[in-house]
């Protein structure tokens, strides 16, 4: 089956494909807007998708993710995407300059509306990890290079291939649940 992908990132959509493909489901780029109402992200993407899906009368996913960081009481969450665009990563690392608590963590919100059977599911992921004090190498996108998950090799999200990155992402395990739902019902 097929369902469109309602985002401006390019790199969203190679991940996602990548996730889906084993659940034979195609994923497309939709040509919609992604209407982003300011809420949680489990909020936001639902109301994207409703509306998305009112347009496209067929079934689109919307994804909203958000890094939640501790010594900012979850700051930036739902807000990351005004924050990655204003202050940025190097914003992110000196608001954190004299913080010994680093820890952090990646969520994601993926919510799937099919109009005409009149489906509407959320499913969530979430990565832990913590906040590194020098960027690593460039790669990936938004804030991967600052953010390594928890682990025993300390390797920024920059530094993975996508696979490498869907294995353990926010992104990665919120999709899965979304492809262990749609190949139940296909
Ligand atoms: P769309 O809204 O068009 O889907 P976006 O990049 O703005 O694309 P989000 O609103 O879901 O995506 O994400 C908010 C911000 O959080 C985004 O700008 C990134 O900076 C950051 N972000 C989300 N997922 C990320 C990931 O997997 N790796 C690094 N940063 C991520």
């Amino acid at each position: 089956m097929r369902v469109l992908l309602v985002t401006g990132n390019q790199s969203k959509v190679a991940e996602v494909r990548d996730v889906l493909k084993p659940y034979g489901v195609n994923v497309e780029k939709a040509d919609l807007r992604k209407f982003e109402v300011q809420g949680e992200i489990e909020e936001v993407s639902m109301l994207a998708a409703r509306l998305a899906a009112m347009e496209a009368l067929e079934p689109v996913v919307v994804d909203d993710s958000g890094l939640y960081v501790e010594a900012l009481k979850g700051f930036p969450g739902p807000y990351s995407s005004y924050v990655y665009s204003t202050i940025g990563n190097e914003g992110l690392l000196s608001l954190l300059s004299h913080d010994d608590n680093r820890a952090a963590a990646f969520r994601c919100a993926v919510s799937y509306v099919d109009p005409i059977n009149r489906v509407e599911r959320t499913f969530l992921g979430e990565v832990a990890g913590y906040i590194r004090r020098e960027p690593g190498k460039p790669g990936g996108f938004g804030f991967d290079p600052i953010f390594s998950p928890f682990g025993p090799n300390g390797v920024p999200l920059s530094e993975m291939s996508v696979e490498e990155k869907n294995a353990i992402s926010h992104r990665g395990r919120a999709f899965r649940k979304l492809g262990e739902y749609l190949a139940a019902r296909q």
